[in-house]
């Protein structure tokens, strides 16, 4: 309770009235398809946490946009919030050290919450010359992928890049880079996304947290509560032309379609997210909504598969 009493207090100071809070809470538990029932508990996780989640975080091939993502995330307050939660013991954008003495704090990390840590992982892993095309301190991506992902108690992809190799994985792909599940051969929650909405990342820690589990997955690592049906499935574009009144309205079902963006190359058919209904910045809108086509980034093989992007798909 005192604890509880502390956190309000925080978070009063810093301006964010409880309200917020909650309301935030609110979009946490929608997003993990809970019934809002567990808001109270979703707001216990942050309020009153049994003990924070350590966290190792490696940035391999990748380009920074999903640490971005989720430090600028939609309340600007969040990101402190998260790191209430977390013991981020290890990110190199983020960390004070540098050099030797963060090579001495992984190690240390790694040692100290073996098989309790969660290790989140940013970007694709380089597999041909011997891990030459991506190194940190001198090591292959491959080799601090080795020393981290199996003493994890869970690992976590973030982003297309982890997931599935992302932009590094492209044709002709020089360096053989893959994914984490690919390159290691182990199981992944993967959130993919370029960059991902970091709402994903927070109910899948949040669903850790507060029920001791993982989210439920689909075959392809997936959390089924974020990537369970098609952009399109959920587009409110698509409502215009299969609105009878709507079509009414502009005389033929061809003239409502225009609405539609799959003509300049829309691949919301092919892709599974949220976007629509999390949307990006405080809820604001998402690409569709926009008025740009989605170009089905969280999907594998997104650059090959999902280009040219602004075509029509056949
Ligand atoms: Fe990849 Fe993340 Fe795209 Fe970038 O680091 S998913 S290139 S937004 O940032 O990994
Ligand atoms: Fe589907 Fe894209 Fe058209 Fe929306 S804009 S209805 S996602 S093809
Ligand atoms: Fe990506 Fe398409 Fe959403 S491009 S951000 S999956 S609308």
């Amino acid at each position: 309770m005192k604890e509880e009493k502390e956190f309000y207090e925080r978070l009063e100071r810093k301006g964010i009235s409880r309200r917020d809070f909650m309301k935030y809470c609110g979009v946490v538990t929608a997003t993990m398809g809970l019934s809002s029932s567990f808001i109270p508990q979703v707001a216990e996780v942050f309020a009153a946490p049994k003990q924070r989640q350590p966290v190792i975080w490696l940035h391999l091939g990748e380009c920074t946009g999903c640490s971005e993502a989720t430090i600028r995330t939609m309340y600007p307050w969040i990101d402190e919030l998260v790191l209430e939660i977390l013991d981020i013991a290890y990110h190199e954008t983020i960390m004070a050290a540098a050099g030797h003495q963060a090579e001495d704090v992984l190690h240390a990390a790694a040692k100290k919450y073996k098989g309790k840590y969660i290790c989140v992982v940013e970007g694709a892993i380089a597999t041909k010359y011997n891990g030459g095309y991506g190194k940190i301190a001198g090591r292959p991506f491959m080799d601090v992928a080795k020393e981290i992902v199996p003493n994890a108690a869970a690992t976590v992809c973030i982003g297309t890049c982890s997931s599935f190799g992302g932009i590094q994985a492209a044709k002709p792909n020089p360096g053989g880079y893959k994914g984490v599940s690919d390159a290691l051969g182990v199981k992944t929650v993967n959130i993919p996304g370029c960059p991902p909405n970091p709402i994903n990342l927070v109910g899948t820690i949040v669903n850790f947290l507060l029920l001791g589990k993982l989210p439920a997955l689909d075959d392809l690592g997936r959390p089924t509560f974020a990537y369970g049906k098609s952009i399109h499935d959920q587009c409110p574009r698509r409502s215009h032309y299969e609105n009878d009144e709507f079509v009414e309205t502009f005389g033929s079902k061809e003239a409502a379609m225009g609405y539609c963006l799959f003509k300049v190359g829309c691949k919301g058919p092919d892709t599974y997210n949220n976007c629509a209904t999390a949307k990006f910045n405080d809820g604001t809108s998402w690409p569709v909504e926009a008025g740009h086509p989605c170009i089905g980034c969280s999907e594998p093989q997104f650059w090959d598969k999902m280009t040219p992007f602004f075509e029509e798909s056949k």
